[in-house]
């Protein structure tokens, strides 16, 4: 997907190229964290690492590809309300969950679904919807694919390259829309983004996202190379730890698309696809996030992130966030894997065993305290990100609710929790910790 996107948005190569000179500058500048990143296996994923975005239009595109994501290892992990920010979609992002498989790639994929119901002129949503049923996203083969692979628990080998073909056609940009320039008009004048998911055949891949190891480089790096960044980062401000996500993006490209009644070179445009960089950083516990949500609400205040002096006052509200690994953990407000060091293992095998607790091991060094990374999305920050992209200008409220059980319900499955997956894999830590050390 990343080769297609590439061939479709040339930018992205760029993006590639400034993320990864960046991300080796840091690594030279910085042996420890290099080493952490070792330790962890997480050096393996940085030059892979991605996400995407795409918007689905009814339940039965969002549960279809659930039943892909599924066979690919990725789980729909946590529930996003965007209508609160003025943008008629709920979402979720499909990522791998253990340890090991998002080392071997943590790809995830932000898939919203359209509320249509949003739409306030009847006969337009009538409209959007019929064209919607009308519509097929996933082919025939496709859809034979995945009910093969569900049956045998897994897709034989042999349907392995076939399958890959049908499920990048879902994502692939299709230039000749389904809907003619009037109809496209009057779904963009509803929202531009009920255009971007009512008048293709298919959920193209919005953008694709590498992962540095410094936004605030990637940022200016941006500006360099004469790319339009977004003028603020998304997210919490810099800091010497890393918490949560940061995100900046540049605007969608306007691109030529084809309506159902151009002739020779009526051609229309449409803007949907941009890029966008991130940075990762600590999970936070809920009381961790609940202090994040508190200072972020200070800074933005009335304003938003739009007034001048942003960024000043995102640093002024962050201020009150600990800033030190090991407050963090002490008054846990992150979380945590818990690995014995090289000293650690050897003290296993011999009478050294048998010292207890987590911070007497620590203090002993036998075991370090690592940051579990956070691997979700925020949903200030996707809105944020989705405004951008839309041109910034377009404003509007909703007084719509956030209906996770109507997502859920077009989904056919419940969301995973993103809190318990990460105490899950503190937890586990804590018990291989447990087993090496206790006794004698
Ligand atoms: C998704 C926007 C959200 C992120 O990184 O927060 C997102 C979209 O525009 O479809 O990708
Ligand atoms: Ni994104």
């Amino acid at each position: 997907m990343s080769e297609m996107y590439r061939a479709e948005v040339p930018l992205y190569g760029d993006l590639i190229s400034l993320v990864s000179e960046i991300n080796q500058s840091v690594m030279d500048a910085f042996p420890d964290l290099k080493a952490r990143l070792e330790r962890s296996g997480e050096i393996a994923r940085l030059g892979v690492e991605r996400h995407g975005a795409i918007r689905v239009g009814t339940a039965q595109e969002l549960s279809n590809l659930r039943r892909i994501f599924a066979l690919m290892g990725m789980q729909p992990v946590a529930y996003y309300d965007l209508s609160i920010a003025g943008v008629p979609v709920h979402s979720t992002a499909f990522r791998p969950v253990e340890r090991s498989d998002l080392n071997a790639s943590p790809f995830r994929i932000f898939t919203s679904l359209l509320r249509l119901e949003l739409i306030e002129d009847v006969a337009l949503r009538d409209k959007a919807a019929a064209i919607l049923a009308g519509r097929q996203i996933i082919s025939d083969r496709g859809l034979e694919l995945v009910e093969i692979a569900e049956e045998k628990n897994g897709l034989p080998l042999e349907h392995k390259d076939e399958f890959l073909q049908e499920v990048l056609n879902v994502f692939r940009w299709h230039p000749n829309a389904i809907v003619d320039h009037e109809t496209y008009r009057n779904l963009h004048d509803a929202h531009r983004l009920i255009a971007d998911v009512v008048s293709f055949k298919g959920p193209h891949i919005n953008h694709l996202t590498p992962s540095t190891l410094d936004i605030d480089a990637a940022q200016e790096g941006m500006k360099q190379r004469g790319i339009s960044a977004k003028s603020v980062i998304e997210g919490p401000p810099a800091r010497k730890v890393p918490i949560l996500l940061r995100q900046t993006s540049f605007t969608a490209l306007e691109e030529v698309v084809c309506f159902t009644d151009d002739t020779g070179d009526a051609q229309g445009t449409h803007t949907a696809r941009f890029g966008e960089i991130e940075q990762r950083g600590i999970a936070l516990t809920p009381a961790g996030r609940t202090l994040y949500d508190q200072c972020l609400a200070e800074a933005r205040g009335a304003s938003g992130s739009t007034s001048e002096d942003y960024a000043e006052r995102l640093q002024r509200a962050f201020a009150h966030f600990p800033d030190d690994m090991e407050i963090l953990r002490k008054q846990g407000l992150a979380y945590f894997r818990y690995v014995p060091t090289a000293e650690g293992l050897n003290a296993t095998q011999s009478d050294h065993k048998g010292t207890q607790g987590v911070d007497k091991l620590l203090e002993a060094g036998l075991i370090v305290a690592e940051p579990i990374l956070y691997e979700d999305f925020l949903p200030v920050s996707a809105a944020g990100i989705f405004q951008s992209n839309l041109g910034g200008a377009e404003q509007r409220s909703y007084d719509a609710q956030a209906s996770q059980d109507t997502f859920e319900a077009a989904l056919g499955v419940p969301v995973l929790d993103p809190f318990v997956l990460y105490q899950q894999l503190q937890d586990e830590s804590l018990a291989e910790v447990e087993r090496l050390f206790s006794g004698g």
